[in-house]
Formats: C-alpha cells, sequence, structure tokens
C-alpha cells in the first residue's frame, strides 16, 4: 500500500510525512524545500480489532489462558507481528508514504521543478493533496502573509497538471501508436494506450473505461488518429480519477480562513473523495513530545497524558501549548491525519484486512508465532490471490485453503472477507 503526498510547494507535506512516519526531514517556510522524495512508513490502526482479541478469549473461555494482568504492557494483546505492533488488539499494519516536490502551475512546461517527480507517484494506490488552508503562501508556495490562493483553485491546478504529465506519457507517439488500429482494429487502440501507461500502473479496465467516456462525451470525435486536445484531456482525466483518486487534507487548520472550503468540499465529495480539516504542525508537535517521553500520546488521538518526565521537564507554557493542540485537534472533525490516511485505505480504496496463518487450529505461522501478517488486500481478492500476496511461491503451488474459524476448505476462487484468517496449503 503506497500513498503520495501531493501539493504546491510549502503547504505542509513534509511535515505531514515527517509526523506520520515519525521520521527527520526538512521542513521550511519556503518553496521547494524538498526536492529529493523522501520515503517512509507510517502505521495506521486496523478499524476492527485484531483476530488475537478472539483468541484470547476462546483461549480464556476453554481455561488455556489467564485474563490479562492490570501491569500487561501490551493490554491483552498476545499476537507476534511480522511488521508493526499491536496493544490493545489495536493492531497497526504499514503504509508506505511518498512525500514529494512541490508542483507549481505550469509544471508539464517546465516550470518550478517540472513534473518528472511524478513518476516517483506512478505506484501509488492513492493521492492525498495537501491544501493551505491559511491562505498564508501564494500558488508557487511564496509566503505572502495572508490573501494567498484558495484552496478550490489549488485543487484544480494540481488535476490538471497530473492530467497534463498523462498526455504527455501518450502524446509523443500517439499518431503512430493509433493508426494501428486501421490494420488491426479497435483493440489495437486500448492495446496502445496500456503499452504506454502500463509504467504507471494503468490496467486494461481503466483504458477501456476511458475509451467509453471519450466516445460517449465526444461522439463526433472521429477516429484516434485525429483525436484533439479536447479528447486527450477526457481520456486522461478519466485515466486520472481511477488511477489516482485524490483525497484533501485542508492543512494548517488552526489559521484557517473561514468560508474557504465549502466550495472544495462539494468539488471533492462529488469526484468520490474526501476532505478533512488537519495541522500536521500541531500534529507533529504532539509526535515529538510523545518520542521524547513528555507525555503518552497514541497517534490520531488528540487527547494525552503528561508522564513523569514532563511533569518535571515541560514548562507551563509548554504544557498549555500542548493541551491546546489536543483541543482543536479534537475538535476538527475527521481524525487529522490518521483519520484522513484510514478514510483513503478503508473507505476510498474499500482495502480488507486478511490475517494468513500456517497452522488453522492455533493461528500460528510455522514457528508457532500468533497472527504474524495482517495484510491489506483488494475487495476482490480470493484464497488464490491472497497466496500470492503472501509469497509467489505459495500462489504457484496453491492446492486448497481453509478458513481457521470454520475449519472449512475453501477453493482457489473464494472471495476473502474482511478479517478472514485463512490457511493455505501449497506444493511448494
Ligand atoms: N500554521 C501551520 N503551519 C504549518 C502546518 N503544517 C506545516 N506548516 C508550516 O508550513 C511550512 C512548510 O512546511 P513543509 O512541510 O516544509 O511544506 P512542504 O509542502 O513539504 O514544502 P515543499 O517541500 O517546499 O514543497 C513550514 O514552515 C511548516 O512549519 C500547519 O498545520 N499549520
Ligand atoms: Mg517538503
Amino acid at each position: 500500500m503506497r500513498i503520495g503526498l501531493v501539493g504546491k510547494p510549502n503547504v505542509g507535506k513534509s511535515t505531514m510525512f515527517s509526523a506520520l512516519t515519525e521520521s527527520l526531514v526538512e521542513i521550511a517556510n519556503y518553496p521547494f524545500t524538498t526536492i529529493d522524495p523522501n520515503v517512509g512508513v507510517a502505521w495506521l490502526p486496523l478499524p476492527d480489532s485484531c483476530a488475537c482479541k478472539e483468541l484470547r478469549s476462546k483461549k480464556e473461555g476453554a481455561g488455556r489462558l489467564d485474563a490479562p494482568s492490570p501491569d500487561d504492557p501490551r493490554l491483552g494483546s498476545i499476537c507476534v507481528p511480522n511488521t508493526g505492533r499491536c496493544s490493545n488488539h489495536t493492531r497497526l499494519v504499514p503504509v508506505t508514504l511518498i512525500d514529494v516536490a512541490g508542483l507549481v502551475p505550469g509544471a508539464h512546461e517546465g516550470r518550478g521543478r517540472g513534473n518528472q517527480f511524478l513518476s516517483d507517484l506512478a505506484r501509488c494506490d492513492a493521492l492525498i493533496q495537501v491544501i493551505d488552508v491559511s491562505g498564508s503562501t501564494d500558488m508557487e508556495g511564496n509566503p505572502v502573509g495572508s490573501g494567498g490562493s484558495a484552496p478550490i483553485e489549488e485543487h484544480k491546478f494540481l488535476l490538471e497538471e497530473i492530467e497534463c504529465w498523462i498526455i504527455g506519457i501518450l502524446d509523443a507517439g500517439w499518431h503512430r501508436g493509433t493508426r494501428r488500429v486501421q490494420a488491426e482494429g479497435d483493440k489495437a487502440l486500448s492495446n496502445y494506450i496500456l503499452e504506454q501507461l502500463t509504467g504507471i500502473g494503468a490496467k486494461e479496465r481503466h483504458v477501456s473505461q476511458a475509451i467509453s467516456e471519450v466516445i460517449s462525451k465526444h461522439p463526433g470525435a472521429g477516429p484516434p488518429w485525429e483525436w484533439k486536445s479536447e479528447h486527450l484531456s477526457t481520456l486522461a482525466s478519466s485515466i486520472r480519477n481511477d488511477l489516482f483518486p485524490i483525497s484533501i487534507a485542508a492543512n494548517k487548520a488552526d489559521r484557517a480562513v473561514e468560508g474557504s472550503l465549502e466550495e472544495l468540499s462539494l468539488m471533492v465529495n462529488e469526484a468520490g473523495g474526501s476532505l478533512v480539516l488537519t495541522s500536521a504542525e500541531a500534529e507533529l508537535a504532539l509526535r515529538r513530545a510523545s518520542i521524547a517521553g513528555l507525555i503518552s500520546n497514541n497517534p490520531g488521538e488528540p487527547f494525552f497524558e503528561i508522564t513523569e518526565k514532563g511533569k518535571t521537564d515541560l514548562t507551563e507554557k509548554q504544557e498549555k501549548a500542548l493541551k491546546s493542540i489536543a483541543q482543536s485537534l479534537e475538535e476538527w472533525q475527521g481524525g487529522g491525519l490518521i483519520g484522513l490516511l484510514s478514510e483513503v485505505v478503508f473507505g476510498k480504496l474499500s482495502r480488507r484486512v486478511a490475517y494468513p496463518v500456517q497452522d488453522e487450529t492455533h493461528w500460528t505461522d510455522g514457528d508457532g508465532n500468533v497472527l504474524p501478517d495482517a495484510l491489506l488486500i483488494s475487495e476482490g481478492t480470493t484464497a488464490k490471490g491472497l497466496a500470492y500476496e503472501v509469497h509467489s511461491d505459495l500462489g504457484d503451488g496453491f492446492i486448497r485453503a481453509v478458513d481457521a474459524r470454520s475449519s472449512r476448505v475453501i477453493g482457489a476462487d473464494y472471495e476473502v472477507q474482511d478479517g478472514d484468517i485463512i490457511s493455505i496449503y501449497s506444493k511448494t
């Protein structure tokens, strides 16, 4: 799972990256602070309890396990995650984030840092556009104090730039490529487009959907080698929408300009995306205080406790500032950065979780580790598809799978449901 952070310069992309991945990156109040992309992992809590909760209660019921002691550091969790961690049955799973250079209007013509770096986003499952809702920066990301660019303009230009980037990939050999239709028939058109766009992750269904959109929207478009820029634009827009669904972090919400978001919110909702108010800077402050051991706070939660260390080290002013940050985060609906990420992954992308295990009785791997993996899978993933997600050898040698809850054998075509625990039998 990969999610790209995009937007004009100086909106808080790197601040957001840093808060979510708990890593140090360069952050500054001027455009193009980031040039080479930052890549890191954010830990996303699963919306439902980890399956280890169910296992614990089964074991407790059978008298094979005592209730967790009050000083259990993991608050009852009994899984052994290969990646991430689990406490109080809240399981964290990895999501890769990519923070890229800012994009300015005209990037496809080489303005700013151009749009070459968009290829870093090519394999992303979704994008989050970070928008400055404080009006403190212009379209190029220059600090202007107030009266900066309108959020809706920031969004529209970003869509346009990504579409121009896609058109740029298609344009070069368009005439020659699409002429193949004359000799090879209609299929040659989708084949040509697919060849050009596989590098950015396009699949046949994206391409055929896009071609149908051009034909229905422009009935007089003529043969593809005569298509004009508006036809290619419809094509690119359809592909962009499918390939890179965009949600919005309405950032710098701590200094939001009243009434600047209604129009944008409507537009994003109509396109099926989400918009969440965020303050990356505020969340970063909480993360840093938590990492320094001054407060105890889980990512995404607006409340915290001051630790013993915090009680001695924090000044009254610092304590007040942290409390006011937490209060603001609570007031903005949507759960901040983690809430947005969760909405993108589980809402927009409809990801489900599956727990592959080797031993269907004990829900363990070969070494006895309980529920070692919690994988995010797409809707429609089959048992065999899940085997491939674990390892290509497991997929190639797939014999059958077993639903560990019911001990029933399931076939290769069974559609994996959210929360399924599945053991896979394979020749290898
Ligand atoms: N008030 C406020 N300022 C913020 C917030 N998030 C980031 N900033 C500030 O905005 C400025 C730009 O932050 P960056 O994270 O470097 O922005 P960027 O989008 O990565 O910028 P480029 O790499 O130049 O494209 C910094 O001064 C941050 O401290 C926020 O939520 N509220
Ligand atoms: Mg940056």
